[in-house]
């Protein structure tokens, strides 16, 4: 008789949970402690997490020649500066087509979002700016960012972030310096895929509330905080950095260390001015704008838990991912909130590719490859089952 009522309770109670549970707070199936003072999982050559394309531009350094690249009466190759290596492009300041230093794409670029970028070093600019410039097959200008001419005498970065599958096709990358006088110095230009990028993290942690880092993929590129040092402790911050520029998209009201699971989410837009937004727990944090943050790509190694400077961090890690996409889905707020409340983080939506997954159980990850590579377990973190 007690089996039989078993019998009757169990589908029951399933059924009366719903196809979708609601609560939050779901732990993860298997998770990693990590203790915060020795313990953090590394791989030194993840195979991808590349969040940019391959470089689209021929002959980017200029350090042997200017093929590829058509050079106006005022712009010429010197040794005289340079960014990367020993040579980079003097333009003296002049009208647009006495100054412009271009390369035609061929095919053009369309269907896809953009990183374009250049170094420019600015020795005096009278009656105008030196720019990077976007245009189409009529000359039209797509997309323009311009360096900044009070940073005299120093490499800056400019960059355009370009949505080229809304937009007209990008026929010509262009650099130029409309003035009346001047001198700068063009290197590096750089014309790549910007991915849109999702990142979600399920993790519990009491105790210290000084912040620490889930994620980080050297050579600066992408970088997963919990909390914040600097103005509160208690925030969690997307935080993501090209090299140069470090931009922060905090959810600020407050992390609770209270010992539960959460799930946090990250998104990375570059194109727009909204682009930047931190989740806790479904709830969408003030969105920033990313749209100077230059390429992401770049890695060379994965800590998680680590922040490569021996700063460890202690908390319990479930899953990690981060989900690439040509566009993020319009409507992502409402699947992060859909995750929020599964016990497991639901499969991508439509358009993402996974580049990074961090499995609690096994202590490895799968890149975009799909190949799984162990990660080193520095420390002998313990896994346990939920
Ligand atoms: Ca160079």
């Amino acid at each position: 008789m007690k089996r039989l009522l078993l019998f009757l309770i169990v589908p029951t109670l399933a059924l009366a949970q719903g196809p979708y549970r609601v609560a939050v707070n779901q732990p993860a199936r298997y998770a990693v402690q990590l203790d915060g003072t020795s313990q953090y999982l590394s791989k030194s050559s993840p195979s991808s997490m590349d969040l940019n394309g391959s470089e689209i531009l021929s002959n980017t350094t200029w350090e042997v020649n200017t093929t590829g690249w058509t050079l106006a009466a005022k712009a010429t190759r010197t040794s005289d500066q340079a960014h990367g290596g020993s040579y980079s492009i003097a333009d003296t300041g002049g009208t647009l087509e006495t100054t412009w230093i271009y390369q035609t794409l061929s095919p053009t670029i369309s269907g896809y979002k953009v990183t374009a970028e250049a170094w420019c070093y600015v020795v005096s600019a009278a009656g105008g700016r030196p720019r990077l410039v976007l245009l189409d097959a009529g000359s039209v200008t797509l997309a323009q960012a311009y360096a900044d001419t009070s940073k005299k005498n120093q490499w800056q970065k400019v960059v355009i972030n370009y949505n080229a599958a809304v937009g007209n096709a990008i026929k010509y990358f262009e650099l130029d310096f409309s003035a009346t006088s001047g001198l700068c110095y063009w290197d590096d230009p750089s014309l790549t895929q910007a991915y849109d990028a999702l990142l979600l993290a399920r993790v519990k942690r009491s105790g210290t509330t000084t912040y620490r880092d889930l994620l980080r993929v050297r050579a600066g590129t992408l970088n997963y905080k919990l909390g914040t040092g600097t103005t509160g402790e208690n925030l969690f911050v997307c935080y993501m950095h090209d090299g140069t520029t470090a931009l922060a998209s905090n959810y600020s009201a407050g992390f609770p260390y209270d010992g539960q699971w959460h799930l946090w989410a990250g998104q990375i837009v570059r194109t727009g001015t909204t682009g930047g937004v931190s989740y806790f727990d479904g709830k969408a944090g003030t969105a920033v704008n990313l749209s100077t943050l230059g390429k992401l790509s770049g890695a060379d190694g994965l800590l998680i838990g680590e922040n490569s400077a021996g700063i460890l961090l202690d908390a319990t890690v479930g899953e990690l991912l981060v989900i690439r996409f040509d566009a993020l889905p319009s409507d992502i707020a409402s699947w992060i909130a859909y995750a929020s409340t599964q016990r497991f983080i639901p499969d991508p939506p439509a358009g993402g590719t996974v580049v990074l997954k961090l499995l609690g159980k096994e202590n490895s990850f799968r890149d975009q490859s799909g190949t799984q590579g162990i990660l080193t377990n520095n420390g002998n973190a313990q896994t346990t089952r939920y």
